[in-house]
C-alpha cells in the first residue's frame, strides 16, 4: 500500500476543484507501450522520424503504418483500473477535471465524459485539404483519402505542432484554480503539457506524483505516490470512500 500522507486523504475529501494531468504511463498496464520508458515507443522508433509533419511529408506510408499498427493496439487493449478509479474519483469530490497527453481514448471508454485531450485522438484522420474529421472515405497504395479528393492524416498533435488552443486554455484555467493537481504516468518532458503542474504549483495547489519512477517533477511534487496507477489509484479510492464513509 504506497504512504499517502495524513494530509492527502483530507484535502482530498474536501477539495472543491481537483486537476488530474495524465501521460501514456496510465496506459501501460493495459497493455499500450509508454514512450520513453523500458521499452517505450521512442526507443524503438525516434519521435523526429515519424511523429512529426515533416515525417509525414517524407514519407507519409511510413508515418501511417506506425499509427495504423498503434491503432492496432488502443483497438486490442482495453483500459485498465486506473481508468475505472478516475472515473469513480469524479463522484467522490467536488470537480474534478481530466487533462490527458494520452491519444487513446481510454478514460473516455472508461466512463470519464469530459476529457481534455491536449495531443488529440490516435483513432481520428483528418483530411489535409478540408479538414473534415472521420472515417476515411478510400486507402490507396497504403494511404487514406477524403470523399474531397485530400490526403488524410492521424488526428494527433505531432512534435513542433501546436496543441488545440480551446484545450490548452481549459487545462491552463483548470491548472490556475485546483486545489490538488495529480500528474498520473508522465515523465513531465513534453511541454507545453509538462508546464502544467508548475502552474497548479505556482497557484498554491497540493501537487500529487503517481508514478513507478521518480521523473523530473518529482522535486517540484509535495507528495510522491510510488506505483503503478493501476494499483496506487484504487487504493486511493477504497482509503478516499473510507473518510468519506
Ligand atoms: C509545440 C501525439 C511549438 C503524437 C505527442 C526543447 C525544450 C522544450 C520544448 C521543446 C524542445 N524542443 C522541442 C520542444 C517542443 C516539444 C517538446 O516538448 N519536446 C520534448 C520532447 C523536449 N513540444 C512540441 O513540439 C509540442 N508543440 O511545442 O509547438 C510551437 C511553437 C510555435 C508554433 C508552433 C508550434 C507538441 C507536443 C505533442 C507531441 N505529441 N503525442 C503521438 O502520440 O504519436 S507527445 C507524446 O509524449 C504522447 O502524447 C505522450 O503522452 C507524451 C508525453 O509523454 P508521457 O505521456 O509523459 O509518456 P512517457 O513515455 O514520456 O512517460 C511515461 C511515464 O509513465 C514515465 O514516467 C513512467 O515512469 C511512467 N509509468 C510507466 N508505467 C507506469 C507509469 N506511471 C504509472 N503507472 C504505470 N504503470
Ligand atoms: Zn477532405
Amino acid at each position: 500500500m504506497p504512504h499517502f500522507t495524513a494530509k492527502l486523504l483530507p484535502l482530498l475529501h474536501r477539495s472543491a476543484h481537483v486537476t488530474v494531468l495524465t501521460g501514456a504511463g496510465i496506459s501501460a498496464e493495459s497493455g499500450l507501450p509508454t514512450f520513453r520508458g523500458a521499452g517505450g515507443l521512442w526507443r524503438t522508433y525516434r519521435a523526429e522520424d515519424l511523429a512529426t509533419p515533416e515525417a509525414f511529408a517524407r514519407n507519409p506510408q511510413l508515418v501511417w503504418g506506425w499509427y495504423n499498427y498503434r491503432r492496432e493496439m488502443v483497438r486490442s487493449h482495453r483500459p485498465n483500473a486506473g481508468h475505472y478509479a478516475l472515473a469513480e474519483l469524479h463522484g467522490l469530490v467536488g470537480k474534478l477535471t481530466l487533462i490527458t497527453q494520452c491519444v487513446d481514448g481510454y478514460h473516455r471508454q472508461a466512463g470519464f465524459e469530459e476529457v481534455i485531450e491536449l495531443h488529440g485522438n490516435i483513432l481520428v484522420s483528418r483530411c489535409l485539404q478540408c479538414g473534415k474529421e472521420g472515417e476515411t472515405e478510400v486507402w490507396r497504395a497504403g494511404l487514406p483519402y477524403c470523399a474531397c479528393g485530400g490526403m488524410m492524416r492521424p488526428g494527433v498533435v505531432w512534435f513542433g505542432e501546436s496543441l488545440p488552443r480551446a484545450a490548452l486554455q481549459s487545462a491552463h484555467h483548470a491548472a490556475e484554480t485546483c486545489s490538488i493537481f495529480f500528474a498520473i504516468g508522465t515523465s513531465a518532458m513534453v511541454y507545453p503539457a509538462a508546464q502544467l503542474p508548475h502552474v497548479a504549483g505556482m497557484h498554491g495547489a497540493y501537487i500529487v506524483e503517481i508514478n513507478p519512477e521518480e521523473t523530473a517533477l518529482t522535486a517540484l511534487a509535495d507528495e510522491l505516490l510510488q506505483g503503478p496507477s493501476g494499483k496506487v489509484l484504487p487504493q486511493l479510492i477504497h482509503a478516499l470512500t473510507k473518510v468519506s464513509s
